[in-house]
């Protein structure tokens, strides 16, 4: 299997996120990655194709806000990590303020996703990890591909940050495939959380499928999206399939998710798939509540490789950092 990363993911290194009511130790470490690359052996680097591919996916303004938040954060006199304390919800006007502290709640969703001095950078350079890992898939030169990105993706809107997440790498990489000319691609997405960013992005869009098995948005993060009802509109929808599982699902019913998962993908019939993996469904995960064993990843990721499509591997969470290296290596082991 062909695998990327790039070292200047791991400086982006938050200290702290809201946690049950206090500041915790943030979950989303560099030691994520290099326990990864310690499993995994050399990883390749990527190019640098630049910023287009980026703004096919997420605003200009957004773009703008996270590379320079950092600094305007400093500019303000303040030490440490940006992170808002005030979100424009419950029907606010969209209105354009400078001050950082609005637009810190403008462009985010939660309080667990600091920026750093180094977060867009790491941010960027793991989209071009994505995007250069695609490459091979594109040319025909490979049939799976791993992109270990970090920070993940998945939370990260057009528009917002959120979820650990600030640039949606898998969203940016299947939209680099539909314009090198796929007229359709696939995201299955299997991390213990729903994909709210990626959905997002993909909701009215025909030519992007969105498939994702995570935890109930009734009792897990991030709430407010998630539900089986949602769908997709306009010309996506049907377009988006969302299969909420319980606290406490072991590998039987992740299994029969995951086949229905792949009925609704064959049927769409994707040139190309993204799988945006997870690690965070593994039964000794710190921060969720499923029971998916070492042993079982290689048996998911041999079902997705059944469809038989080129198919390209976003890292996304997985918090149990001791296990993580193993985990991914097992998942991967099984295309
Ligand atoms: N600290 C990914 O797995 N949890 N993101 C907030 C309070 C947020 C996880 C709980 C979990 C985000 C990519
Ligand atoms: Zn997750």
């Amino acid at each position: 299997m062909l695998k990327y990363f790039d070292p200047r993911q791991l400086a982006h290194a938050p200290l702290q996120e809201m946690h049950n009511g206090g500041w915790a130790d943030h979950a989303e470490k560099p030691s994520r990655a290099e326990i990864v690359l310690g499993q995994l052996g050399d990883c390749a680097a990527p190019k640098d194709v630049g910023r287009a591919p980026l703004a096919r996916v997420h605003t200009a303004d957004y773009l703008d806000f996270l590379e320079n938040a950092h600094d305007r954060w400093r500019d303000a006199g303040r030490t440490g990590d940006a992170v808002g304390y005030t979100w424009p919800v419950v029907q606010r006007r969209p209105l354009k303020l400078d001050r950082i502290d609005a637009q810190l709640g403008r462009y985010s969703y939660d309080a667990g996703t600091p920026i750093t001095a180094d977060t867009w950078d790491a941010a960027y350079w793991g989209a071009q990890t994505a995007l250069t890992a695609l490459q091979p898939l594109l040319i025909g030169e490979a049939r799976t591909s791993f992109a270990l990105c970090r920070p993940p993706g998945h939370h990260a809107g057009a528009d917002y940050l959120g979820g650990y997440c600030y640039l949606n790498n898998a969203a940016i990489a299947a939209r680099a495939a539909t314009d090198a000319g796929h007229p359709r691609v696939a995201i299955i997405d299997v991390d213990y959380h729903h994909g709210n960013g990626t959905q997002d992005i993909f909701w009215d869009a025909g030519d992007v499928f969105f498939a994702s098995i995570h935890a109930d948005p009734a009792t897990d993060y991030p709430f407010y999206w998630g539900h089986a009802d949602e769908t997709g509109e306009g010309a996506g929808r049907d377009t988006t399939l969302n299969l909420p599982l319980p606290r406490g699902t072991r590998l039987p019913a992740y299994l029969e998710a995951l086949d229905r998962v792949i009925g609704a993908v064959a049927k769409f019939a994707p040139g190309l798939i993204i799988v945006s993996f997870g690690a965070d469904t593994f039964e000794e995960d710190p921060i969720s509540h499923f029971k998916i064993a070492e042993a079982d990843y290689p048996i998911i990721a041999d079902r997705i490789a059944k469809l038989g499509r080129p198919t390209l591997v976003v890292m996304e969470g997985g918090y149990a950092v001791d296990a993580l290296g193993r985990n991914v290596e097992a998942f991967l082991s099984g295309f």
